[in-house]
């Protein structure tokens, strides 16, 4: 059941073997694709800052590069398919997780949207709670992966109380860890609803883990005006800003420049009450399709 996964002791099966090559990025700086839904998307170094004007909080664990995303990979194999994201640093663990039942890596927590079937309002349109961004009807996500550094238990409490309309969308992966620069999530073939097609579209939000989150947030780490010890700057101190450090844009164009303009699209005279309708859209990314 796809908000039900339980942390399994055991290493991931993860052989050069039984999984598909993961082609490199391409020379272009574009997207690779291999085939049968296996690709790596880029993303450019020195875009961690939202629509352009987001610090990082100030405490010295949030070192930099360590919300920058460098590359999407998805590497299918027999029953599983494993969620590559990597960041422009090498990931470390200083607040213990293994002291929290947790994962092996802190700061970092990203929710990886899929849109499987490209159809005009079908999934959900909203980001998961604490993101404040959403998505267009024809790009809405059928199933969104959580690479949180806490463990299963955890995290599929936080779905329960905080999104459980969209319980049996979310997955929480059977491994979840960390390898140098990269965070690594591996999920049942059969959560995703089968195996990734290249039809398929993503969209990767960088976010911070925070323990304790505000009652509305999925373990998010809040944007205000300023930065703090452990809140993120260059936002609003309202719940209208995109509470999301990196994205990835489709190809074409300069992708910096692209995100920057998404990120910047929300009202910032929604102080209260804010509504879908004043949050920022992000785009789908369908990296292979034709
Ligand atoms: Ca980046
Ligand atoms: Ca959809
Ligand atoms: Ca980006």
């Amino acid at each position: 059941m796809a908000g039900c996964a339980t942390t399994s002791p055991t290493t991931p099966s993860t052989t050069a073997a039984a999984t598909a090559a993961p082609a490199p990025a391409s020379a272009s700086g574009g997207p690779a694709c291999s085939g049968s839904g296996a690709f790596t998307f880029p993303d450019p170094v020195g875009d961690d800052n939202g629509p352009g004007t987001y610090t990082y909080p100030t405490d010295a664990v949030y070192k930099p590069g360590s919300f920058d995303i460098t590359e999407l990979q998805v590497v299918p194999s027999a029953d599983q398919v494993e969620f590559r994201v990597s960041v422009n640093g090498r990931i470390e663990d200083p607040w213990d997780s293994p002291a929290w039942g947790g994962n092996g890596f802190s700061v970092q927590m990203v929710f990886i949207h899929i849109d499987t079937d490209h159809k005009p309002g079908s999934g959900v349109q909203d980001g998961l709670p604490g993101t404040n961004v959403r998505f267009k009807a024809e790009e809405a996500w059928d199933r969104a992966v959580i690479i949180s550094p806490q463990g299963a238990i955890r995290v599929n409490s936080e779905i329960e109380q905080k999104a459980p309309q969209w319980k049996d969308r979310i997955i929480v992966p059977r491994v979840t860890r960390a390898s140098g620069r990269t965070l690594i999530a591996v999920v049942d073939t059969r959560a995703l609803g089968g195996p990734p097609q290249d039809s398929w579209g993503y969209q990767v939000l960088m976010q911070s883990n925070e323990g304790f989150p505000a009652k509305t947030d999925l373990l998010t780490r809040k944007v205000n005006e300023f930065e703090g010890q452990h809140r993120f700057g260059g936002g609003t101190d309202y719940d209208n800003d995109p509470h999301v450090i990196d994205i990835i844009v489709p190809p074409g164009g300069d992708p910096v420049q692209k995100q920057h303009e998404i990120l910047s699209k929300y009202n910032k005279a929604a102080t209260t009450d804010v509504k879908p309708a004043d949050l920022a859209v992000v785009p789908m990314v369908y990296p292979c399709a034709k």
